[in-house]
Formats: C-alpha cells, sequence, structure tokens
C-alpha cells in the first residue's frame, strides 16, 4: 500500500471508528445529523434550563427550557448560558452547527429555524443522557446539520374523530422534537366540521356533530380563540400550520349545516359535494375561507379535491350542472370539478398566498406558481410526473408508505392494507423516498418535501393514536431531514431504541418493533374484513 492510500485507508477507519464511538457514547440523535465530530474530552452540563444574554433570542429557548423543567429535580441548580450566534454564511435554512465543550454550548446558525434545530438537538442529547447528580455529561461534539427537504410535514384527520387541543399541542411537541415543521390540519369532512366560522355558526353547530363511529357525537369543534392558541403554540415550535377545508367533495357535514349549498345526492354519498353551478356557493365558500385565512398566517390554504369521483354522480341530475356545462361548452363532470377548482383558487388567490390540492387536481390548470400539489396516489405515478412536468412544486405523501392510518406490521387487525397485503412498516417509512418511483426526483426544486398523513376512520381513542404514530414519526422524522449516506437500518435501530425509553417516560402507548408483545395492538375499530 502506498503512501496516499494508507492515509485514506486510516482516514477512513478513523471516521467508520467515530461514528461507531458516537452510537456507544449514546449520540442517539434522530434525525441523525449530517456530520457529528466526536472529539477527545468531555462537556459537563447542568441539568437544567438554558438562558441567553441575547434578548431578542430568548423566546427560541422556550420549547427547550418546558421540556426540560420536569427533569429538574432539584431547584437550586443555576440555569445554564447558551451562546446563540445568527451567522448569515451558513446558507441552508434551518441548518446549523452546534458545539459543545468543556461546560459550554455554542450553536450558531443562519436564522432562528436553525437555532432551534440546534437547541433540539441538544434537547435529544440532553433526554438521552443519563444525569449524573443534576449535571450532564455530553462527549465534546461538534454537529454540523442541514435538512434534507425544507417541507417535513405530519397530517391530523380531526374530521372522522375529533382528538382536541391537548391532544393536538401534544403532537406540535413531538413534531417539534423531531424537527417536522408543517402540520397540515384536515378540519372538515364529510362527517364532521371542526372549525368555528362567525359567519356561518351553523358548521360547528350541526356540522360539528357526529364523528366516523357516532353519527349523533355532540358537537366538537375548535373556536377561533383555541385555534390562534394552537397557531401561537406551533410557531413557538417553528411548525406553519396548513390548514384544509375539503371541496368540492367530502363535504357532507357543511352541507348538513347549509343544505342550499350541496350539489345533490350520490349512490351511497349523500350530500357529499358542493354545488358547482351554484353562484352563491363560490361567495359562501370564499367568505369561509377569508376567515380561515385570518387565522392561519402560513397564508396556504388546503383546497382538498380529492375523491370528487364518489358524489360526482349527483351532478348528472343537477339541472343548474347541465345549464353551466352548455354555457361553458364542457363535455364531461371531470371539466365541472376542474372548473370548480378554478373559481375557488380565483377567489382565494386574492387573499391567500398559495394554495394547495390534492394531486386529482393537476389536470385542473390552477395558477401553477401559487398552487402546491399534495402527491398520495402511489398507484398513480403519472399524476406526480404531470404535476412536476406542469412546474407545480410538490409535497410526497404516498398513501404506500406515507400513510399512518395503514397498518405497521401483518399481524395487525385494525387498519388499512393496500390489496389487502401491502401496509407501512416503520423502517418502509424510514426509506422513503428512495423506496419509491420518487426516489429520481427528490433532488429536484419541485419536491418541496414529504409528509405523513393519519386519517382517523379507524382512531378513536388517543392510544390508538399514539400506537400508529410511534414510532413511525421518528422515520418520518429522518426520511424527511437526513441525507442518504447517513441513513442506515441498524444504527437507526440503535437510536430509535433510546428514543423508546423516552416515550416510555411520556407514557406514549407506541408499538415496539423490537418487542412487539411490548404493548399489544391498540384497535378501537376492527377491520380485518374490510379494504
Ligand atoms: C383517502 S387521502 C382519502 C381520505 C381517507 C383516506 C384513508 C385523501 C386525499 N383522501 O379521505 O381518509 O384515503 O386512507
Amino acid at each position: 500500500m502506498n503512501k496516499f492510500l494508507f492515509k485514506v485507508f486510516v482516514i477512513a477507519a478513523l471516521m467508520i471508528s467515530g461514528a461507531g464511538y458516537s452510537n456507544a457514547q449514546n449520540i442517539n440523535l434522530i434525525p441523525y445529523p449530517s456530520q457529528v465530530d466526536v472529539l477527545k474530552g468531555n462537556c459537563v452540563l447542568y441539568n437544567s434550563p438554558l438562558f441567553t444574554n441575547h434578548k431578542g433570542l430568548s423566546g427560541l429557548l422556550q420549547f427547550f427550557n418546558e421540556e426540560m423543567s420536569p427533569l429538574q429535580k432539584n431547584s437550586h441548580i443555576p440555569k445554564q448560558l447558551i451562546d446563540l450566534k445568527i451567522l448569515p454564511s451558513l446558507a441552508v435554512y434551518g441548518s446549523y452547527e452546534l458545539t459543545t465543550f468543556e461546560n459550554q454550548v455554542a450553536i450558531a446558525a443562519p436564522d432562528s429555524a436553525g437555532l432551534f434545530n440546534g437547541l433540539v438537538t441538544l434537547l435529544q442529547l440532553y433526554k438521552t443522557a443519563k444525569p449524573l447528580n443534576d449535571k450532564l455529561v455530553l462527549p465534546h461534539l461538534v454537529i454540523h446539520d442541514r435538512p434534507r427537504f425544507g417541507w417535513r410535514g405530519f397530517m391530523l384527520d380531526e374530521s372522522r374523530h375529533f382528538f382536541g387541543k391537548q391532544t393536538v399541542k401534544e403532537l406540535l411537541d413531538w413534531m417539534a422534537f423531531y424537527k417536522l415543521n408543517r402540520f397540515h390540519w384536515h378540519l372538515s369532512d364529510s362527517q364532521g366540521w371542526r372549525i368555528e366560522i362567525k359567519k356561518y355558526p351553523l358548521l360547528t353547530s350541526i356540522g360539528g356533530i357526529g364523528n366516523f363511529t357516532d353519527p349523533l357525537a355532540s358537537a366538537t369543534y375548535y373556536t377561533q380563540e383555541d385555534i390562534r392558541e394552537i397557531v401561537a403554540y406551533a410557531k413557538e415550535r417553528f411548525i406553519t400550520i396548513i390548514p384544509e377545508i375539503d371541496m368540492p367533495g367530502h363535504a357532507t357535514a357543511a352541507n348538513r349545516a347549509y343544505p342550499a349549498f350541496s350539489g345533490g345526492d350520490a349512490p351511497g354519498y349523500p350530500a357529499f359535494t358542493l354545488d358547482p353551478a351554484n353562484e352563491e356557493t363560490y361567495a359562501y365558500l370564499t367568505n369561509i375561507l377569508k376567515e380561515i385565512r385570518a387565522l392561519f398566517p402560513s397564508g396556504i390554504i388546503h383546497l382538498g379535491g380529492d375523491e370528487v369521483a364518489f358524489g360526482i354522480a349527483a351532478w348528472e341530475k343537477n339541472p343548474g350542472v347541465a345549464r353551466l356545462m352548455a354555457a361553458d361548452q364542457m363535455t364531461d363532470l371531470n371539466q365541472v370539478e376542474h372548473y370548480f377548482l378554478r373559481r375557488m383558487a380565483d377567489s382565494v388567490l386574492k387573499f391567500s398566498n398559495y394554495l394547495m390540492c390534492w394531486d386529482e387536481a393537476v389536470p385542473a390548470d390552477l395558477p401553477v406558481n401559487r398552487t402546491y400539489i399534495s402527491w398520495w396516489r402511489q398507484n398513480h405515478p403519472e399524476s406526480l410526473n404531470e404535476a412536476i412536468s406542469k412546474g407545480y412544486k410538490v409535497v410526497l405523501c404516498p398513501r404506500l408508505p406515507l400513510y399512518l392510518d395503514f397498518v405497521q406490521d401483518s399481524t395487525h387487525r385494525s387498519g388499512r392494507k393496500w390489496e389487502k397485503t401491502k401496509f407501512n412498516s416503520y423502517l418502509d417509512l424510514y426509506h422513503f423516498p428512495e423506496n419509491s418511483i420518487a426516489a429520481d426526483l427528490s433532488g429536484k426544486t419541485n419536491i418541496l418535501g414529504l409528509q405523513g398523513n393519519l386519517w382517523t376512520e379507524t382512531v378513536i381513542s388517543k392510544k390508538r393514536l399514539q400506537y400508529l404514530l410511534f414510532p413511525r414519526m421518528a422515520s418520518l422524522a429522518e426520511a424527511g431531514w437526513t441525507a442518504v449516506p447517513a441513513k442506515n437500518d441498524s444504527l437507526f435501530n440503535t437510536r430509535l431504541k433510546a428514543h423508546l425509553l423516552l416515550y416510555d417516560e411520556k407514557n406514549i402507548y407506541y408499538y415496539n418493533p423490537f418487542h412487539p408483545d411490548q404493548h399489544p395492538e391498540a384497535v378501537d375499530v376492527n377491520t380485518e374484513d374490510q379494504d
């Protein structure tokens, strides 16, 4: 071996042993950072909240300190000073550098999102380290980190079942803990309308009644005050909320409240759509969305647009639709569906920066620069390709492997499977998008990122909600953040085992892939014989 090769060999060996050392030293970070250098020596810190002398940055510490306070058994131990620096030279939004040394910690980032991400990394180091007499001994570390995708999302359906403020806040905490930064909130569907609209109070008093398993359950919904509180809570955690008001399908609950705007009944789908031929429908929906816009600073409104086909047969019997088609020379109902979406886009984009739709809307020719597409139909790859080639920005959330209402093991009896056998294991999520047709697209700028979606037809209890989400939220996090070369099943498993202990501490009812019997499947609804 010549000298040069020998050097390369030694450096490679050092790097590999460095990675091994990281794990041995409990660097149980999820998502794993781009680069972790473990240097000689330790960093000894107090097991206590942080403070900074930068007045403008102290708000960033709130999440960290709230998470730390239950761990602090002794109230006399001093707060720990942290050195936070904004360094605009570090280019990627959300990236950071974290150094732990002697008894100090420093985080530098180009923006406050990056500082927050660095603090979350520190929080994970704290939580997975063993305190010794109120002190934490961490290795001397230098971490350079940057996200793979800008959009690292999670969607919760609160129409099918309603979970409420406390649960949503807990989920936002976990999202922040895992550097997930987009919360897509499915607030309306056929089974219930969940957000107060002042101009149309029946949407909640009547539309809020019922859920997927009990159509007579008393009305549940968020008041506008609740929404503001949750939006502020999310903001402290650097999470942007994208509200969804599903239209023109999945609208039965809204139509129960205001039947004048219903598109009519289709077999098996009563009052499923909104009426595309009634001019007043557009004014009504625009008024609703104006109130929504005022509540959500994200400036992105998701209009749904999915599965309209389920209820579209009703439009065949609607004389208004026939007139509309004749007047606009439309030849099929699909064109009417697209006309509806374009009309809504026109009015929404007057007051909202962006709109978002499920991928059925790709052929509708919505404004490309101001529409984001959620690609969910993994069985329609052509829809993703069409979205990309038309220039839409896309969030990847294909059912396989990103739907969290799908079961995570072949033996599970409750939840969805695809074609009776396919399900979404925690490793299937972990390997996204490399294991999908989106693999080649992931470097493209059109891909905003990815998102896991929890539909809640089969989820009534918090126990089951947790069972479906944990540990798959950890997989989702690493899929969204960690660059491919740093993804590794066995190292992920090691780190995940340390995170399962954190779930135990918080009494989370999770699926343990290493000991499936630890928590038997949480079953609210047995779906064994259904699709
Ligand atoms: C399809 S995903 C739906 C939802 C269901 C989900 C169940 C999407 C845009 N529409 O309405 O809840 O499947 O997996």
